[in-house]
């Protein structure tokens, strides 16, 4: 794979960092070039329509956008694009509700693929860039296909664990 980023990851502050640190981690453990910052749709809106300008003309195929609160990132972004855009809801006072429904309430004809709330959804936004590019980028389908036979396994393993502990006498 080139070295030119392939994904371009943003989110509305420092403060979603470490979220959003599990959506780059994926896309290391991958090998994907990626690209990350921080631009808001409300503090920074100009610099945010410039960037994912930008990011566009210069080969990014796919955007994760992390953000919490009145969470308009992730959809401001899609709004300037043709690019899937992927978006992270992050936990913010009320327990990061108000950030999902911020960005899977897109209108019809601007969609936003929504993930769960917080890490676990950065996990799967990082994972689900990675089943996009592997329509294009041939290498990336015996990736993923190891990585869910490794999901299978550590089921199988924690199965085992679990009836080995139950004839152990553990209820
Ligand atoms: C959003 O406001 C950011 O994405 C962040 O989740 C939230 C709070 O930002 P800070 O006040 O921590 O900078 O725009």
């Amino acid at each position: 794979m080139s070295g030119k980023s392939l994904v371009a990851i943003i989110m509305g502050s420092e403060s979603d960092l470490p979220v959003m640190e599990e959506a780059a981690q994926i896309l290391k453990e991958f090998n994907v070039p990626y690209e990350i910052t921080i631009s808001s749709a409300h503090r920074s809106p100009e610099r945010t329509v410039e960037y994912v300008r930008q990011a566009t003309e210069k080969g990014i195929e796919v955007i994760i956008a992390g953000a919490g609160g009145a969470a308009h990132l992730p959809g401001v972004i899609a709004a300037h694009t043709i690019l899937p855009v992927i978006g992270v809801p992050i936990e913010s006072s009320l327990l990061g509700f108000d950030s999902l429904l911020s960005i899977v309430q897109m209108p019809a004809g601007v969609p936003v693929a929504t993930m769960a709330i917080g890490k676990a959804g950065a996990r799967n936004a990082g994972i689900l860039a990675v089943q996009i590019l592997a329509g294009k980028h041939e290498g990336l389908k015996e990736k993923l296909n190891n990585f869910k036979q490794s999901l299978k396994a550590k089921v199988v393993e924690q199965a085992n664990k679990i009836s080995k502990d139950g004839a152990g006498g553990k209820t």
